[in-house]
């Protein structure tokens, strides 16, 4: 390593990241400048700078442009901003930042479990509005004995599911693979969607996953089913959830994550089932902060020694 190397800053992720790659290396902010300076930045760059570093779920594809790239380290555990097919092709190799996070994610997934069930926020507004004077909050679903189905059961789904155990929930999951853990696999989201009274979802994004929670997926979960995503939005059907919050063919849901972010579909935001968050599963100072240090340590073993500590295979 020695401060002449150089690294690409993509676009803007963690800001006390940013600033430990500043003082660090000689960075070079592409998202700072407008088309035709982004190409006299990367031409000037040949042969020059071998890292770029960027957030995991958007990627500026200009950056597969510079011949002499050989690493994306990005920001995230979700590398769908990253075109891994092209990256492949030109041998640049990528990091992401898995595991530092689940910790963060489950606890959020786990506290719109809870909020979905108990209608916590409904029953603050309640409170709020003097509404208690006029008569009790509706009832609303106990966590003992209920089934929490996980679709996507990887790092972050299991764990949701340590956490879900001491609240006494019985656990069921959909992979394309079964695993050697003690909960009911199911070999369709279908399936989980029938025996589960909670559905949450850790689907990663990309082609694969588009849709998969769709309005048959929906109709199993049935009318006293809860639907949580803190995967990728891609994975829902927007109209399909909207149209089955909406009937009531299920009961609510909770998202904290949308196809077109930072955009969520106005339909939603008509609904009272529906709690919408903005995309925080990772956002603890804590997290954020352990996932800038894989950022930066990935960055460095490969500039001190080619190694990586966390390469997307
Ligand atoms: P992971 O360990 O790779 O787990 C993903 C799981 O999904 C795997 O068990 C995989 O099992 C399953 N899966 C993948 N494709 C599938 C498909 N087509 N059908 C059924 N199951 C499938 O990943 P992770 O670290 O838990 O992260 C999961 C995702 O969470 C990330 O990709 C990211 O999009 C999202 N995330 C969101 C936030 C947030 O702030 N809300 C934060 C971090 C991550 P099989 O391979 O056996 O199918
Ligand atoms: C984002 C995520 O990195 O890791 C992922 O895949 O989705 C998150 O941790 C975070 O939301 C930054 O905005």
């Amino acid at each position: 390593m020695s401060m002449q190397d150089h690294i690409i800053i993509v676009n803007q992720f963690h800001p006390e990241t940013l600033e430990r790659l500043d003082s660090t290396y000689k960075t070079h902010h592409l998202w700072k400048l407008r088309h035709p300076e982004q190409n006299q930045l990367l031409e000037s760059l040949e042969g020059r700078c071998r890292v770029a570093a960027s957030a995991s779920w958007i990627c500026d594809p200009i950056i597969y442009r510079l011949k002499s790239l050989e690493l994306i380290a990005a920001f995230g555990v979700g590398v769908d901003g990253v075109d891994l097919e092209t990256t492949q092709n030109l041998n640049i190799r990528v990091t992401n930042t898995p595991g530092v996070l689940d910790d963060g994610v489950a606890d959020l997934a786990m506290a719109l479990v809870l909020a979905t069930m108990r209608n916590i926020v409904a029953a603050n507004k309640f409170s709020r509005d003097g509404q208690w004077s006029e008569g009790p909050f509706p009832f609303g679903t106990s966590m003992a004995g209920k089934t929490l189905g996980i679709a996507g059961l990887g790092r972050i789904g299991s764990a949701i599911a340590l956490r879900a155990e001491p609240f006494k929930m019985n656990i069921a999951y959909h992979n394309r693979q079964p695993r050697r853990l003690p909960y009911t696999f199911c070999e369709s989201l279908e399936d989980l969607a029938q025996i589960s009274d909670i559905l949450v979802c850790v689907l990663p994004g990309g082609d694969e996953t588009d849709n998969l929670i769709n309005a048959s997926v929906l109709k199993k979960l049935g009318p006293s089913g809860i639907l949580v995503n803190v995967g990728r939005g891609n994975s829902i059907d927007d109209d399909a959830l909207i149209d089955s919050l909406r009937s009531g063919s299920i009961k609510a849901a909770g998202l904290d994550v949308y196809k077109n972010e930072p955009q969520i579909p106005d339909a939603y935001k008509t609904l009272d089932n529906v709690i919408l968050l903005p995309h925080i599963g990772s956002a603890t100072e804590e997290t954020r902060r352990a996932m800038g240090h894989l950022v930066f340590d990935n960055i460095k073993a490969f500039l001190q020694s080619g190694t990586l500590i966390s390469e997307v295979k």
